[in-house]
């Protein structure tokens, strides 16, 4: 079929017109069963299996921006679940799984894109790890594999190719399974689906209090008047102290900016995700072309949502000392989240003092992997009161009983 310039343009204006819905934009009801504090991929995730496993509709999900606003839509997409503790590599390996369906589940294209991920060895001491963490995650079934320095450059040939460079290439470890996904179409595709079963998605709602009667939450205060609830869920990522600080807890989280920058779209040149947590750098290319780069986290703890020239220099220098070829690209844009570190580098997930208040947060700079596995497992706990098995290790009461989960070297680069 041929098409002049002029239908392009009026098919294209048509065509967008009375677009339905995706999500309604209900006012807020006086009550709820459910009140979920917090609409990124976790909070509406944990949305749609109440409604969809438990058949648990009566639910609403508090946002004070935009959907996907927070975290969601701010971090850099790496989904993989190569994590050296036995709690954690299942939980990861659980949400792995329930992503290579998601799409088809949820009817939305999620861009998810198995290809791989690689962990750079720059030392003996990476080596050790590695090798540790391998034995570990065959034990879990979890796939993964060393790489020698000759398989890495022939699948990287643009890694530095100079014989003697600064951080020498010892070896890698990849998973294969692992990759990234659209992180908006997350956010998305959870919200679509728990509304279309019922639950009631209400943004630029902020929560401002939550209402104790003694030991029992009853409700939250909002910018939108109080609404009640015989179950409150709080999903917020690194406000979290400052929403749990409203019941009267304190939580053993702190929270930091994490920046991320990408570049100009360039020519497809990186087929996979490359990680050094030496050097402090990760990379891949976005189906769009831009290089999608991200590093440490700040040295301070900060709410300060945004990206500063420190952070960014560090990040070039890293990412052109692993691939000189980089040097001349432009970058577009800069930004951070606040991610919410927890003492172990484990999230927690579950029930706390307060009867009827949960809590799942402490996902720190590694969460949007886990978005449907913790959605899954945090409605199951929701919904019975009971942890579910997976979850139940990630319990806010390890942190007195000292049963801790510690992810130092498996949580990522940006620890
Ligand atoms: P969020 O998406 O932050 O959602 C919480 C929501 O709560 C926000 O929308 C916020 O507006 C809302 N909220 C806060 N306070 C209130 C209130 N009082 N009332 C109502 N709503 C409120 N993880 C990975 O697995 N792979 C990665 O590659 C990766 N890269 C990252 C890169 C960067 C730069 C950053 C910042 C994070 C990265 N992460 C990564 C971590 C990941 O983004 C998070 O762990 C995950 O997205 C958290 O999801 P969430 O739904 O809990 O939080
Ligand atoms: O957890 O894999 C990860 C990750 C990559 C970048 C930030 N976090």
């Amino acid at each position: 079929m041929r098409y002049s310039l002029f239908s392009l343009v009026r098919q294209g204006l048509n065509d967008h017109q009375q677009w339905p819905r995706a999500w309604r934009d209900p006012q807020p009801k006086p009550a709820y069963d459910v009140v979920i504090v917090g609409g990124g991929g976790h909070g509406l995730a944990t949305a749609y299996y109440l409604a969809k496993e438990h058949g648990v509709t009566n639910v609403a999900v508090l946002e004070k921006g935009s959907l996907g606003g927070g975290n969601t839509g701010r971090n850099t997409t790496v989904v993989r679940s190569n994590y050296l503790r036995d709690d954690s590599a299942r939980l990861y390996e659980h949400s792995l799984k329930i992503w290579e369906g998601l799409s088809k589940e949820l009817n939305f294209n999620l861009m998810f894109s198995q290809r791989g991920m690689i962990a750079l060895a720059h030392t003996r001491h990476e080596m050790h790890e590695m090798q540790r963490r391998l034995a570990a995650l065959r034990l879990n079934g979890v796939d993964s594999e060393m790489l020698t320095p000759a398989e890495l450059r022939r699948w990287v040939p643009i890694l530095n190719p100079r014989p003697k460079p600064r951080y020498e290439l010892l070896g890698g470890m990849v998973q294969r399974r692992a990759g990234t996904a659209r992180h908006d179409a997350v956010a998305w595709g959870f919200a679509r689906a728990a509304d279309a079963r019922g639950v009631d998605i209400i943004q630029n709602c902020e929560v401002t209090g939550i209402r104790r009667e003694g030991g029992r939450a009853v409700g939250v205060e909002t910018t939108r008047g109080y609404i009640a609830a015989a179950k409150i869920a709080v999903v917020v990522a690194g406000h979290a102290s400052v929403v749990m600080a409203m019941a009267g807890l304190r939580l053993p989280i702190q929270s930091y900016p994490l920046q991320a920058l990408v570049s100009e779209p360039v020519k497809p040149i990186l087929d996979t995700v490359v990680m050094s947590g030496l050097i402090h750098v990760y990379v891949s290319q976005s189906d769009k072309g831009e290089l999608v780069v991200g590093a440490a986290r700040d040295g301070y703890v900060s709410y300060a949502q945004r990206g500063s020239f420190p952070v960014i220099e560090d990040q070039v220098a890293a990412l052109i000392e692993l691939f000189p070829i980089f040097s001349r690209l432009r970058f577009l844009r800069q930004w951070a989240g606040i991610v919410d570190v927890s003492p172990d580098l484990s999230p927690i997930i579950g029930r706390t003092p307060v009867e009827n208040l949960f809590v799942n947060c402490g996902w720190g700079t590694g969460g949007f992997k886990a978005t449907p596995g913790s959605g899954h497992v945090f409605a199951h706990t929701i919904a019975g009161g009971e942890p579910h098995p997976l979850a139940a290790p990630f319990g806010l009461d390890r942190f007195t009983t000292g049963r801790l989960i510690d992810e130092g070297a498996a949580a990522g680069v940006a620890h």
